[in-house]
């Protein structure tokens, strides 16, 4: 049973609660809040939609567009619930702790007001497949899922939801955890928490890689003894070691081109990805995988998977489940699971080429991971990067390139400085738009290579996110290929 020991108070009957940010968030948080009985108070710095407004409005909640956020205002006040777009600076000033008595961001929030257990999915990429094909693998073992948190739906929906029906609707939840979430976490209890990758990103909302490790680990800060915490141990992925303060079973698992460290005890994946063990684990029975139908492509995917599957198998372990009898079940589900849109997705073949749609790598690392993925087969890959830079070296990527890439076209705002840092490794050219990079590389490929877009970088030049990005070169792809004729 869990041994929950909350640190954090809650306000009483009838205080005031006041709500930062209306976007998804905190427009859940402030309903979950007033079904408790709070007064609500609702603070926007833009306009609030008209029908979000009139009907916060007339359920009873007090609601303020167009406010400037101010620290003073807001430490002065009881209680203070922050979506996890709006910047600490905003609520406390840039110098305050992030850990506040009586402030707390929504997922914590939602988390105090439900019996339903969590599964957390933190890390710098690969959060949103490991959320989905951890909810896939469960859901196939005959589990009711709640799927959302930075995924989509906040948990605070999902809460609400709970209690207005008054049943159990769902058996557990898989809830996708960002730093944004966990940096303000003082009591949050998961009883599955897994850590993917810690590289650099968000550096603008961080002073350093140092503060960014820290909101993420937050998280892990609060767990009971009788949980686990599922780290990634490759060093390459920067999660491992973790720091002192974690109460939880701590298991590793481990999805690498090197085999994993002698002694190693946790979930590991075999070099080619085709067989998984589980080994090591007091009271856990060893198991082992055959994954060989598992269909996304690509080193990121793989350790996505490994820790998906160490965090499906404890987590019904735990809640005394015969794992052993899964097995069947879990590979059949991992054979099925097609992968989420822009990750690594596969959007067409021609003439044995294939064309990878990565336009969620908005980072250098998230593209260093797909390069990573294809490495040790020669090099296949004609690889389309390019957008708006964020500010990071594209030099993490020469390794890949070199091991990986026959040849590199660089679009967008950031493509000169692509040249400048990649431009000597293969055959590199620059192009005007997406359409022409795409034909320029389809062009060089022959059967059994890769045209890969993987930006590296954000796409606010050219779309209006990684989304619409990826959505219009599954479009070009698809016109190429009929201009082609199908098959081949
Ligand atoms: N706002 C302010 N002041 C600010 C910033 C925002 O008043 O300084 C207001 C905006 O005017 C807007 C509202 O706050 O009305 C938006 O709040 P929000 O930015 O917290 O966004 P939500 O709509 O509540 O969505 C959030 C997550 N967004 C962010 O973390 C930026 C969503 O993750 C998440 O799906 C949703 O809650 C439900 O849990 C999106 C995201 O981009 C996908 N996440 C980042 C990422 O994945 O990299 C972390």
């Amino acid at each position: 049973m869990s041994v929950k020991s909350w640190k954090r108070q809650l306000p009483g009957p009838g205080e005031t609660v006041t709500v930062i940010g209306a976007g998804r968030s905190g427009v859940a948080a402030a309903r979950l809040a007033h079904a408790l009985g709070y007064r609500v108070r609702l603070l926007d710095e833009g306009p609030v939609s008209g029908e979000t407004r009139s009907e916060l409005r007339k359920a009873g909640i007090e609601v303020l567009e167009n406010h400037p956020l101010s620290p003073r205002e807001l430490l002065s006040l009881p209680w203070v619930l922050v979506s996890p777009g709006i910047p600490p600076g905003k609520w406390a000033g840039q110098d305050a702790p992030l850990y506040l008595e009586r402030v707390m961001g929504e997922m914590e929030w939602a988390s105090r007001w439900t019996e339903v257990p969590l599964l957390a999915v933190g890390g710098t990429n690969g959060k949103s497949t490991t959320s989905a094909l951890l909810a896939h693998l469960l859901e196939a073992a005959g589990e009711r899922v709640f799927l959302g948190g930075n995924f989509g739906t906040p948990l605070s929906e999902m809460v609400l939801m709970e209690r207005k029906s008054g049943v159990s609707l769902h058996s557990l939840g898989v809830v996708e955890l960002s730093s944004f979430q966990a940096e303000t976490m003082g009591d949050f209890h998961p009883v599955v928490n897994l850590l993917l990758n810690i590289t650099p990103d968000h550096l603008d909302r961080y002073p350093s890689l140092e503060a960014y490790r820290s909101a993420k680990w937050k998280a892990f800060e609060s767990m009971d003894p009788d949980s686990f915490a599922i780290v990634n141990r490759d060093p390459a992925c920067g999660a491992f070691p973790e720091p002192a303060g974690v109460d939880a079973r701590k298991v590793w698992f481990w999805a690498s081109r090197e085999p994993a460290p002698a002694g190693f005890q946790g979930l590991s994946m075999e070099a080619g990805g085709h067989r998984a063990f589980l080994d090591g684990l007091e009271g856990v029975p060893p198991l082992a995988w055959n994954l060989s139908g598992f269909q996304l492509e690509g080193m990121g995917n793989r350790q996505n998977l490994a820790a998906a599957l160490a965090g499906a198998v404890l987590f019904l372990h735990r809640a005394g489940r015969k794992i052993e009898d899964l097995s069947e079940v879990l590979e059949q589900a991992v054979s099925a699971f097609r992968g989420l849109p822009h990750r690594m997705e596969i959007v067409g073949e021609w003439g044995g080429v294939r064309f990878v749609n990565d336009s969620k790598a908005t980072n250098v690392d998230a593209t260093r991971l797909a390069l990573e993925g294809y490495a040790g087969q020669g090099p296949a890959i004609h690889l389309i990067m390019g957008g708006r830079d964020k500010g990071a070296p594209y030099a993490p990527l020469r390794e890949g390139i070199r091991m990986a890439v026959k040849s590199v076209v660089a679009l967008g705002e950031a493509r000169e400085k692509i040249q400048a840092e990649l431009g000597d490794i293969v055959p590199f050219s620059l192009a005007d738009s997406l359409e022409e990079a795409v034909s320029r590389a389809a062009g060089n490929a022959v059967s059994g290579d890769r045209v890969l877009l993987s930006p590296a970088c954000s796409s606010y030049d050219m779309f209006h996110g990684y989304e619409e990005r990826g959505r219009i070169f599954r479009e070009i792809v698809e016109a190429w290929i009929r201009r082609r004729g199908a098959g081949r």
